[in-house]
Formats: C-alpha cells, structure tokens, sequence
C-alpha cells in the first residue's frame, strides 16, 4: 500500500485533527511542509485547492480535512470513528461540521489583531464574544460522555482540541478570559488527556506557543 504523506504545518489546528486521527488509527506517515508554502504554484501542482493539511496516498490527493478524516475512517475501518446508525452518524457529523464552520472562524478572524500594533480592540471584543456564544451553542447541541460520541474518540471529537487550546491562548493575548460551559470544561479535559490525541496537541501547542510569542513579543502562558 502506497505511503501516506501529510502536508501540513503544526500550527495549524485542521491538520492537527488529521494526526490524531491518523493516531487513532494506528498509520504511519510521513509529514512534509508544502513547497513554498501553502497557496504557493510550487503546493499548487500537488494540492491544486492549496490548503492544508492534504493527504496524497499514490494518485490520491485529498484536500478538506472533513474528506481526509472520513477518506482514513473507511479505508482503516478499525476502530471505528463514525460509529452506530444513521442517526448516531449524522449528530456525529453535525458536531465535526460544527467545529469547522461555527466555533474555529471567529478565532481565525483574530489572527491578525494578536501584534499588538496591528490589533483593532473592536473586532477582537466583537470575535470573542462570537467565540463565547458559539462555546454555549455547542454545550447545548452536545452531551459530551466524556467524549461527543460516548467513551470511544469519533470524528466529532478531533478538531475541538487545538480549537480549545487557541481560544485560552486569544483570551491570553488580549488579557481576557473565556468563560468555558461547564460540560464543555470536562470534555476538554477528556480529550487532552486521550492517547490518541496528546502527541498531536502538544504538537500544535509548541508551534503556537512559538507563534503568539513571536507575534506579542513575549512568551504566553496559556
Ligand atoms: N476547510 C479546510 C480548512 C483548512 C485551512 O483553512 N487551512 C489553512 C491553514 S490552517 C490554509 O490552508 N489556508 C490557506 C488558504 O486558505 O489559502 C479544512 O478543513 O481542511
């Protein structure tokens, strides 16, 4: 079976979800930053849609970590990621989709406003108090046991972890504090504490350690 090759940086929250569950799954991967950076011709030729992360296997390239995540859940069925009927399936899936579209936007939207040269104190009260309200939608559509799906890490679950790890570090930056639902605070602590998903998130949280305290001039503790 042809190599698995991640294209991916480890700041990035999508492609740490990708490695938890390449994790999960037992594969093994090889990493490789894309040419010239993402959105670059040079990434372009490979990964036309130039984001990432992307998979390639042989001719296979895949782009949406949604995609990649149910593309690795069917090829390597066990355990399984996507478990029960359709029902249990579709709540799984709004809650991963819930993540993309709904809870990490208003975080990403700040990306540019953490230099504090560069910040605009309105959109960031404006992104956070979006984040917050989002936090509260998500306790009313979950009911984490510990995890989204039950016991067993899903789909669902994959995502939120670096999503959470940036929200403290926003909240850091700008000296404020998020207001985690109760149900969500204990998830949180299940997922970080999970084998599937630690290495990837302490991944991630080196690399955006490194990458606030470049943009502040400062280290963060978060
Ligand atoms: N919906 C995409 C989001 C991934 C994404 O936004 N990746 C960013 C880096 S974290 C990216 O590639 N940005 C480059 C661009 O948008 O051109 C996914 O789930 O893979």
């Amino acid at each position: 079976m042809a190599e698995l090759v991640l294209y991916g940086n480890d700041v990035s929250g999508y492609c740490c979800k990708v490695r938890i569950i390449l994790a999960h799954k037992h594969r093994a991967w090889r990493d490789e930053a894309p040419p010239d950076g993402y959105g670059s011709p040079a990434y372009r030729a490979i990964v036309p849609a130039g984001t990432i992360p992307a998979l390639v296997q042989g001719n296979l390239v895949l782009s949406e970590s949604e995609a990649i995540a149910e593309y690795l859940d069917e090829a390597w069925p066990d355990p399984p990621m996507l478990p029960g009927d359709a029902a249990a399936r579709g709540r799984l899936r709004q809650l991963a989709r819930f993540h993309d579209s709904r809870l990490e936007p208003p975080l990403r939207a700040l990306f540019a406003h953490v230099a504090p040269e560069a910040r605009d104190d309105a959109t960031v009260d404006r992104q956070m108090a979006l984040y917050a309200q989002r936090l509260g939608e998500l306790a009313s559509l979950a009911v984490p046991r510990p995890l989204l799906g039950g016991e067993a890490l899903t789909l669902a679950d994959c995502g939120y972890p670096a999503t959470f790890m940036l929200g403290r570090g926003m909240a850091g930056a700008f000296g404020l504090t998020v207001a985690m639902p109760e149900a969500l605070a204990s998830y949180e602590k299940a997922l970080a504490a999970h084998p599937s998903v630690m290495p990837a998130l302490a991944r991630c949280r080196a690399a955006t350690e490194q990458w606030f305290a470049a943009k502040l001039g400062r280290p963060l503790a978060f």
